[in-house]
């Protein structure tokens, strides 16, 4: 039995959202790694052959992928969905089908867990797999090779044509991660990994935690205000090892939501580093309420390199709007502290929260600046599937269900649903102002000179940095 897992090509990417100028085509790659694990449990299984196919970070066209498909002819093709990329997912499918009529294909990923149904009725769709997907993507490869498809629809978090109009799927859940194999590198070319931020490339990316405590009203992820699931430290660092023993990768990407959520787990983690003497780097995701001082130290000493964190707004009233809840004294207290243990600094910032002031919109610039912060991007705020802020849209009758209608139909154009036309102009420029206003500031300057630790991500930063501003000066927004 053979299976091909597809990350699709980027090719089709909402426009109208987030600018593109902002979306760095050359800011680095990053492996599919819900989909490597899936291949590692594939992999357990006897009498299979597996292939994946980053598209993307390979850079094939949708002709490219119709013609490794019809090479290596599958019987099973998984396709990766995402909602901002739903034609290139879509395309993907059809092609599969048209090149490879017989092979049963699958549709996963986080589109797939916000809109179940509307991708079952996909024609070119055969089941579709909602949440995590490694147990049953290895039951429906066992099923079909006993050929036992007609099972396939009452897997749990499984939909068929079939079983899909009398079936609510649950959402697939990994309970004990440690369970799971590390996710199958050896599946793609792991040179072609890299980040604009990392010490040195080629890196990796690795998921220690899933889920998050918090609920902020304008995040999509269906894993917010859940109960977190932790790799014990013991395991995490296995994989750590594994690592830099079969690829001699030393900087790591910790993609978790939040990856300090749990204060003893992350000291045991970086305890565990030091214990095995790795001379590793990494980076992670974190937020100041869920991190102090004497996490910092020891997540300093075992090669803590950036901490990025999700501030959204300088504006203290905003922060309870959007239920982030920030105190914003102490953003400055602990952001400052990491940086005064040279630990890079990243903050996402928004503009356009619902109910934001101009005077607001000038807080969170305001309070960047105020900051010692290494990198930051600036985003807009708009509704998505998903978060709090769409469902009460709609329940209060602000918009319809546009991405619903989009999703159902790609020739509904996404129009910006919180503000007008020349409202949505208006903050591309505000966007544009804060970019430059940040970075352009002969202190910051000054200041990241004396903190690189790199001259050839240096080089490509600035030359990234460059393309950008060249970008917003010719006000090429897209
Ligand atoms: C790391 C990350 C990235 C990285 C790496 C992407 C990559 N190569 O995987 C980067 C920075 C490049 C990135 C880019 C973007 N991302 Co992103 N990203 C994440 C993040 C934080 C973690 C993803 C991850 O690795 N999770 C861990 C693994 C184990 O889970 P998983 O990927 O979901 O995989 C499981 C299941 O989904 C399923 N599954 C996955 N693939 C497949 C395929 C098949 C066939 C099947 C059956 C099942 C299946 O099984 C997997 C194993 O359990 C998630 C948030 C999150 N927590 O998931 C957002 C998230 C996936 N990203 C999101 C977004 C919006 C984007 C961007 C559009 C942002 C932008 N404006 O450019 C781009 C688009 C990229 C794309 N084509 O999807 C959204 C997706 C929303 C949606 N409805 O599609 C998420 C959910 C964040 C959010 N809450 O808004 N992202
Ligand atoms: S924005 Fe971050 S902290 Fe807030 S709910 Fe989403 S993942 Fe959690």
């Amino acid at each position: 039995m053979k299976v091909l897992l597809i990350y699709p090509p980027r090719e089709n990417y909402i426009f109208g959202i987030t600018p593109h100028v902002y979306i760095e085509a050359d800011a680095g790659n990053y492996q599919p790694i819900g989909m490597l694990y899936i291949a590692a449990c594939l992999e357990k299984l006897s009498g299979i052959e597996i292939k994946v196919l980053d598209a993307h970070t390979e850079r094939y066209n949708h002709e490219d992928v119709k013609k490794i498909i019809g090479r290596f002819k599958p019987d099973i093709i998984g396709v990766y969905f995402s909602t901002y990329y739903l034609k290139d997912s879509l395309i993907t499918v059809e092609n599969a089908k048209n090149v490879s009529p017989k092979s049963y294909v699958v549709a996963g990923g986080p589109h797939v867990a916000l809109y179940p149904k509307e991708t079952i009725d996909v024609p070119s769709v055969d089941c579709v797999m909602v949440g995590e997907s490694e147990e049953s993507f290895s039951r429906l490869a066992e099923l079909l090779a006993s050929g036992k498809s007609k099972d396939i629809g009452s897997l749990d978090n499984v939909l068929t044509k079939e079983s899909a109009s009398n079936k609510a799927p649950s959402r697939g859940k990994v309970n004990d991660l440690d369970s799971l194999p590390f996710p199958a590198r050896n599946m793609i070319d792991y040179k072609k990994y890299s980040s604009i931020l990392t010490k040195k490339n080629p890196c990796t990316t690795v998921i220690t935690s899933r889920g998050c405590p918090f609920k902020c009203y304008f995040c999509s992820n269906l894993e917010s205000g859940q109960r977190v699931r932790y790799r014990s430290p013991i395991n995490v660092v296995n994989e750590l090892e594994q690592v830099i023993k079969d690829y001699n990768i030393y900087d790591f990407l910790f993609f978790d939501e939040l990856f300090t959520s749990d204060k003893e787990r992350t000291i045991s983690i970086c305890n565990e580093v030091l214990k095995r003497g790795l001379k590793i780097r990494w980076h992670c995701r974190s937020r100041v309420d869920v991190l102090d001082e004497e996490m910092v130290k020891v997540m300093k000493k075992a090669g803590c390199r950036l901490i990025q964190f999700g501030i959204e707004t300088g504006n203290q009233r905003l922060q309870d709007v959007i239920n982030k809840k920030l105190d914003l004294k102490k953003v400055k207290e602990t952001v400052n502290m990491v940086s005064d243990y040279r630990i890079y600094t990243y903050a996402d910032f928004m503009f356009g929260i619902p109910s934001e002031t101009a005077e607001e919109t000038r807080n969170t610039l305001e309070f960047a600046k105020s900051l010692k912060l290494d990198y930051v991007a600036f985003g807009m705020f708009h509704p998505i599937p998903g978060s709090v802020f769409y469902d009460q849209g709609i329940k209060e009758s602000k918009f319809g269900d546009f991405w619903r209608d989009y999703v159902v139909d790609q020739a509904k154009v996404i129009e910006d649903h919180s503000w007008t036309r020349r409202d949505r102009e208006k903050f591309h420029l505000i966007m544009a102002d804060a970019y430059k206003k940040f970075y352009f500031r002969p202190g910051f300057m000054i200041r990241k000179l004396f903190r690189i630790d790199s001259l050839s991500q240096m080089i490509w930063q600035m030359k990234s940095a460059i393309r950008v501003f060249s970008n917003l000066i010719l006000k090429r927004f897209k």
